[in-house]
C-alpha cells in the first residue's frame, strides 16, 4: 500500500514522486522498462526556465547547471536568409539545452537517494489494481492509464501530420551557437546540440520512412542542402543514434477520472517543433503535486477537482504554438499556395519586432507566476 501509485518513470512520473516526497507524501513508481533503457532513451533537449526552476527547487539541478547549454536565442532560416529571435532580449528569460536522458538520470538518482521506490521492469496492466489512494498515469502516449478512463467519459482531440522527423546524434562539434530552424523546399531541418562535441539534428521525412533508406552519407548531404548557407556548413562526424518520430497533436479530456490522474504524454502530445512536450509534462506534475498536497495536508480537494482545467490551459496554449510552428516550417504537401503563405509569415518575422516577440514569449514559455 502506498499513498500515490505512479505509473511510469519518465520525466513526469519521477518529478511527481520527488515533489510529493518533499511534502512527506509517499509514492511508489512502477516502470515497464529497465533503468538502463530509460536512462539511454534519446528524446527532447530544450528546457524552459519554468522547468529548470522547478528542478532547482527540488535540488536536482547540480549537473544541469554545470553541463546544460544556456541559449539566449534561436535562428529561423529560409532561402539563405537567417533571422535571430533574440529570446532573452525579448522576454528576459533564456533556455537550457540538456538531454532528456540526462534529466531522467538525475531524477532517478535523486529518487533512489531519497528512498523513493522505483520498480523497474514491472509493467502495470491496470492502474485500478494498484493498492494506493491515487494512481498517477505518467506512462507516456503508449501507456495503459489513459485507456482506464471509460470511453464514454473521454474525448480525444487528435491531428496526425503527413510527416515525421528523422533525428540523429553525432560526434560532431556544432558549427552554430544557436538552434537553427530551417524552412526548405525539400522539407524542414533543425540544427540542435547536446554538448560542445555532440550535435543533434533532425530532417523532415515522410511518415512511412524506412531508416535503412537513410545511410549516413544521405543524411549529411540532405542536412547540408536544407541547412547550409554560402561559405558555411553543418559540422559532420560519426552518427551514433538514429530514429524516426511521427508527428502528432493529441489531447485527452478530461485528464482525470475518480482516483486516476493523467500527466504528460499520457494525456497529450505535441509535435516537437515547439520543444514543449517535456516542459508540459513538468507543468502538469507541478499542478498535480500541489493538488495532492492540498488533499493530504490541508484536506482541501478543490485543486484536485480543478486539475484538468488548470492543466489544460497551458496544454492548449502549447498545442496552438506547436501546431503553428509546425505549419510555418514544414512542407505540408498542400501546394504552392500554402508554401507562399509560409514565406509571407517568415518574412513578417524577419521584419516585425512584434512578430518575433510573440514567437519568443511562446517558445520560452509564459512564467508560472502568472498562474498559467
Ligand atoms: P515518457 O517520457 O514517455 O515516460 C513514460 C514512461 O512510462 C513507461 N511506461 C510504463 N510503465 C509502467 N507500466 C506501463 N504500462 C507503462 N507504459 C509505459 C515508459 O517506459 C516510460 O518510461 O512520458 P512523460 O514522462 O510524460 O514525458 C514526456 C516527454 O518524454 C516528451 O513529451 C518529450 O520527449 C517530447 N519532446 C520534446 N519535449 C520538449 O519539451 N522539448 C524538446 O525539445 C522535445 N523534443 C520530444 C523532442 C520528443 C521526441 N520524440 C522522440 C517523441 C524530440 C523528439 C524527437
Ligand atoms: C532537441 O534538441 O532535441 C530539440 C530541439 C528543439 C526542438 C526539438 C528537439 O524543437
Amino acid at each position: 500500500m502506498t499513498q500515490v501509485g505512479v505509473v511510469g518513470a519518465g520525466p513526469a512520473g519521477l518529478t511527481l514522486a520527488l515533489l510529493l516526497h518533499r511534502q512527506g507524501i509517499e509514492s511508489t513508481v512502477w516502470e515497464s522498462r529497465s533503468r538502463e533503457y530509460v536512462e539511454q532513451r534519446v528524446r527532447a533537449g530544450v528546457l524552459e526556465p519554468n522547468t529548470v526552476e522547478l528542478f532547482a527547487s527540488l535540488g536536482v539541478d547540480e549537473r544541469l547547471r554545470r553541463e546544460g547549454l544556456v541559449h539566449d536565442g534561436i535562428h529561423l532560416r529560409r532561402q539563405g536568409r537567417t533571422t535571430k529571435i533574440p529570446l532573452a532580449e525579448l522576454t528576459g528569460r533564456h533556455l537550457t539545452v540538456y538531454g532528456q536522458q540526462e534529466v531522467v538520470k538525475d531524477l532517478i538518482g535523486a529518487c533512489l537517494e531519497r528512498g523513493i521506490r522505483i520498480r523497474f521492469e514491472t509493467p502495470v496492466t491496470d492502474p485500478g489494481e494498484l493498492e494506493c489512494d491515487f494512481a498517477a498515469g505518467c506512462d507516456g502516449f503508449h501507456g495503459v492509464c489513459r485507456g482506464a478512463i471509460p470511453a464514454g467519459v473521454r474525448t480525444e482531440h487528435e491531428h496526425v501530420y503527413p510527416m515525421a522527423w528523422l533525428g540523429i546524434l553525432a560526434h560532431a562539434a556544432p558549427t552554430t551557437d544557436e538552434l537553427i530552424y530551417a524552412w526548405h523546399d525539400n522539407g524542414f531541418a533543425l540544427y540542435s546540440m547536446r554538448s560542445p562535441s555532440v550535435s543533434r539534428l533532425y530532417l523532415q521525412v515522410s511518415p512511412d520512412t524506412n531508416i535503412a533508406e537513410w545511410p549516413d552519407e544521405r543524411i549529411w548531404d540532405e542536412l547540408q542542402i536544407r541547412l547550409g548557407t554560402e561559405g558555411w556548413r553543418v559540422g559532420e562526424g560519426e552518427i551514433f543514434e538514429k530514429g524516426v518520430t511521427p508527428m502528432r497533436s493529441f489531447v485527452c479530456e478530461p485528464m482525470q477520472h475518480g482516483r486516476l490522474l493523467l500527466t504528460g504524454d499520457a494525456a497529450h502530445i505535441v509535435p516537437p517543433t515547439g520543444a514543449k512536450g517535456l516542459n508540459l509534462a513538468v507543468n502538469d506534475v507541478r499542478l498535480l503535486a500541489a493538488a495532492l498536497v492540498a488533499h493530504y495536508v490541508q484536506e482541501d480537494d478543490s485543486l484536485l477537482e480543478r486539475y484538468t482545467s488548470d492543466a489544460l490551459r497551458r496544454v492548449w496554449r502549447a498545442q496552438e504554438f506547436s501546431d503553428s510552428m509546425t505549419r510555418l516550417l514544414h512542407q505540408l504537401g498542400e501546394g504552392t499556395y500554402e508554401a507562399r503563405l509560409q514565406l509571407a509569415r517568415l518574412e513578417y518575422l524577419e521584419r516585425s519586432d512584434a512578430g518575433r516577440r510573440q514567437l519568443a514569449e511562446n517558445y520560452v514559455g509564459l512564467p508560472v507566476a502568472e498562474d498559467f
